[in-house]
């Protein structure tokens, strides 16, 4: 049902207000991007979106000269509940570029060491709650265990904030709230013209205001706790956490601090870009090594040469950098499931892309990042999970440009080391204690609310020393 015209700039046009959009975008995207990529706008109700998928044309898009971040119709719905935070600022809005500079040190290398024992902690969480399903012979939901270990890391590790996510037979509402407004983005870009929606955008609001809310008990707890001043660093980081930096930190060169205003929008971005694509990433991982039993054996033998018999392995930061297969396993789940799976680029000038395409100052591209990673680049099996693909010989060979589950140039994720350290540690503590069981013969099935996630992902756990 959709049609397809040549635009004026010979970029094919794919109408899909007849179909409408799906429950699932992105996917629906993909699709369209195998059939008319690499540059296809896609129109509803005469609204266009252009997308980019090949390493070519985006490694033009990355050019810094020419192009830079766009905030793209779902970050601006995005901005209606987190405004000017680091993810949904402009990028000259002067609170970006201030904020970036207070915050960067809380993401330098040294930080890392800092959150590794909350991180450590969390794990353990998560392993005593998968320790219990063993006893009781349940399956453990995947998704919703990985968004618990998340977001208890970034409430623990960057506010000292105890969201206690295991104690709970249901996710924290803060979870469900900001799923909604989630899903509140990504749909309300499928709007009908002369529809009426309000009823939707006061649920919206509702949750909103309830984000909000615990933004003001994330931030009482530590005001209430006179605990500004620098220095100590252990389990529940204090002043060079993320919230002391926030509160407290003078930016390097002004002097000035951050605004009440824009803080509480730090804090309501970090509480969501700090753990919910870092669970789905999780989540696609230990979806891959189940399916894939001679990566489970390599990243078994990994962990084990870490850990040896330990029945509750103590790793230290460092050993977090030599779980390099289990990295590389993380990354491909990237490859194939970048959980924030586009980002937009805006011309700064005038100017051509790909040789033929004339753009005019302005124009916004996004960049469909699950097509880009299954560009030729990587080969004739592209929907092969393969963590080879991810050896220092096959990365010093590829363009840079080939794999940007994080973005690209100065707007790129600022969270990126502290995602891939707690993700590596789990995964590995994972494999090192548990065999899995794909009970249900799990289908992958993909879940989209602006962010990806495996839908209805459960395994049954043994003990693996019960193996051997
Ligand atoms: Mn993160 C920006 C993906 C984990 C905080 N992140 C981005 C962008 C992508 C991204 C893509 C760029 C978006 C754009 O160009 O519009 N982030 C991820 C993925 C993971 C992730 C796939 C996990 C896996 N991100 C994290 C974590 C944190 C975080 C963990 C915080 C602790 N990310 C951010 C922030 C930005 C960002 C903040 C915005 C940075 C900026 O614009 O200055």
């Amino acid at each position: 049902a959709d049609t397809v015209t040549l635009g004026d700039d010979g970029i094919p046009v794919v109408d899909i207000t007849a179909a409408g959009l799906s429950r699932t975008p992105l996917q629906r995207a993909m699709g369209i991007a195998r059939d008319h990529g690499p540059i296809f706008r896609r129109r509803l109700h005469g609204r266009d979106a252009t997308f980019v998928t090949s390493v070519d044309l985006v490694t033009e898009l990355a050019d810094e000269t020419r192009f830079e971040k766009a905030i793209g119709p779902a970050l601006e719905n995005v901005r209606e509940f987190a405004a000017d935070g680091l993810f949904t600022a402009y990028n000259d809005e002067p609170n970006w570029a201030k904020a970036h500079d207070i915050l960067m040190p809380a993401f330098a290398l040294g930080s890392m060491r800092t959150y590794h024992p909350a991180m450590l902690k969390v794990a353990r969480r998560l392993m005593a709650s998968w320790d219990r399903r063993i006893a009781d012979g349940a399956p453990v939901d995947v998704p919703d265990d990985m968004t618990r270990m998340t977001l208890d890391t970034i409430g623990l590790a960057g506010f000292g904030f105890d969201f206690e996510s295991f104690g709970r037979e249901q996710p924290h509402p803060f979870v469900d709230a900001m799923v909604r407004c989630l899903e509140w983005s990504m749909t309300r870009l499928a709007r009908k013209p002369g529809v009426d929606y309000s009823e939707k955008d006061e649920a919206f609001r509702a949750d909103a205001d309830y984000l909000a809310s615990v933004v003001d008990e994330v931030i009482s707890a530590r005001t209430a706790s006179g605990d500004t001043s620098p220095g100590s660093a252990g389990e529940t980081p204090t002043a060079d956490d993320l919230l002391g930096l926030m509160l407290g930190a003078p930016h390097p060169v002004d002097g000035t601090t951050l605004d009440t205003a824009n803080i509480r929008n730090q804090v309501i971005t970090f509480l969501i870009a700090g753990h919910e694509t870092t669970s789905g990433a999780l989540s696609f991982a230990l979806y891959h090594l189940l399916k894939d039993p001679v990566a489970l054996r390599l990243a078994r033998r990994e962990a084990d040469e870490l850990f040896g018999d330990a029945a509750d392995p103590d790793p230290s930061f460092e050993d977090i950098g030599k779980l390099a297969f289990t990295r590389q396993v993380l990354n491909e789940a990237l490859r194939l499931w970048p959980t924030a799976a586009a980002f937009s680029r805006r011309a700064k000038t005038d100017t051509v892309l790909g040789g033929r395409y004339a753009v005019k100052a302005g124009e916004i591209f996004t960049v469909l990042t699950p097509m880009l990673h299954r560009d030729p680049v990587w080969g004739d099996n592209p929907e092969l999970f393969d963590p080879a693909r991810f050896s220092p010989e096959a990365e010093a060979a590829r363009s840079p440009h080939a794999y940007k589950p994080f973005g690209t140039g100065e707007r790129a994720c600022i969270g990126r080391q502290f995602a891939l350290h707690e993700a590596t540690m789990l995964l590995a503590l994972l494999v090192h204690r548990y065999r899995f069981e794909d009970h249900g013969d799990y289908a992958l099935s993909i879940k989209e609310t602006l962010t990806l996630k495996p839908d209805g992902f459960t395994v049954r756990l043994a003990e693996r020393s019960a193996a051997h």
